[in-house]
């Protein structure tokens, strides 16, 4: 999983990649690229429990966007092929008052900056769909799937240019796997991140709250409030401090962290967890995913050897302490192939090669 993080200059972006990643982003031509951990509190415990050797939460990708500026939409820019692999966007408006750090058009507006960045992507989008549809319409005479191509990319065309994203277009299976390899960037799932500062953490709001709020909703997008400078001082207090200063902002949880869970929700994720003494260990699937393909995940020759899988939930685990109270209460059970893992399930799988 790899996440873009694009957004107007000094919106905050190299800064909110940093607090996910702890890489530092360079200045350079090409885009940054780390790993953040997505912080699981049933981790944390089930850590707790077995004192492993090591504890690996489940992690994802994130890529520091920086050259997506206005005008850059322009046919073949090297950048934004580079970032046409990302399974998602996310988008960080800027909100926060700073005198030193430069505004668009000398003032804060989250919802211009905000319809800035989606029309310079549906432009990006338009721009390859235009070039596509021209050589689609060459090759017609030769290639029979052109023409059914071509009616796909007409029905994107329309949507583009009322100035709407590609996510907006229902289209059949079919229909989107013809389309499926252009990765439109308007087409990839996307989370709104408002990066606030300390005074609009303490009051909960900021300008033009309500207006973006109701823009998510309506869009069933995911809204995160974040303050890059905030949590970036946070970082670099000890435990107790930091524990002390979040209670004092009024909050519980990092923006960051929540920012980090609500990608991985956004993007029908689930963990399941594998324990013992040498690792706790969360491994991530998509929801809807068997056993077998589950086991996919830590090894091929556990999904080809697949015998069955013994499966615990997280929350029985903690409620009755160990393995052997839940065989007593029978809540240990034994799952086949097909069986459909739940988030949170504990699993030991038995293979054979
Ligand atoms: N006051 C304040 N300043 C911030 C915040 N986030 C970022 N900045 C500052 O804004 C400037 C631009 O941030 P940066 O992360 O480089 O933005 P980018 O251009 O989008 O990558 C830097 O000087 C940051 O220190 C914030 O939440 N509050
Ligand atoms: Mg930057």
């Amino acid at each position: 999983m790899k996440i873009g993080i694009i957004g107007t200059p000094q919106s905050g972006k190299s800064t909110i990649f940093q607090l996910l990643t702890n890489v530092e982003s360079s200045v350079s031509s090409k885009a940054n690229v780390g790993i953040a951990k997505v912080p699981d509190p049933r981790i944390s415990r089930l850590s707790l429990i077995f004192k492993p050797k090591r504890t690996t939460y489940a992690t994802i990708e994130f890529v520091d966007i920086a050259g997506l500026v206005s005008g850059q939409s322009k046919k073949g820019n090297e950048f934004l092929k580079a970032v046409r692999d990302v399974d998602a966007i996310v988008q960080v408006i800027r909100a926060f008052e700073n005198e030193l750090v430069p505004t668009i058009d000398g003032n804060i507006s989250p919802i211009r900056d905000l319809n800035q960045i989606q029309s310079e992507l549906i432009l990006t989008d338009w721009s390859l769909l235009e070039t596509r549809m021209e050589k689609l319409v060459k090759e017609r005479v030769k290639n029979p799937n052109a023409t059914k191509e071509l009616a796909v990319l007409e029905k994107c065309k329309d949507v583009l240019e009322n100035d709407l994203p590609l996510r907006s277009l229902d289209l059949d299976e079919e229909e989107d796997k013809l389309i499926r390899g252009y990765d439109f960037f308007t087409r990839k799932p996307l989370l709104l991140v408002i990066n606030v500062d300390e005074d609009q953490i303490r009051s909960s709001s900021y300008l033009q709250q309500d207006e973006l709020s109701v823009w998510a909703n309506e869009r069933s997008m995911p809204l995160v409030m974040v303050s890059g400078q905030v949590e970036m001082e946070i970082n670099q207090l000890d435990d107790d401090d930091k524990a002390m200063f979040m209670t004092e902002l009024g909050i519980e949880e990092t923006g960051i962290s929540r920012l980090a869970q609500a990608v991985y929700e956004h993007l029908g994720l689930i963990s399941y967890f594998t324990v013992g003494e040498d690792e706790v260990r969360a491994w991530t699937i998509r929801q809807g995913m068997s056993a077998r393909q589950g086991a996919g995940k830590i090894h091929s020759d556990i999904e080809r050897g697949f015998i069955r899988a013994e499966v615990v939930s997280n929350q029985e685990f903690i409620e009755y302490g160990s393995m052997q109270k839940l065989k007593e209460k029978g809540l240990f059970r034994l799952e086949g192939k097909e069986y459909i893992i739940k988030d949170g399930d504990i699993i030991n799988f038995r293979f054979n090669v």
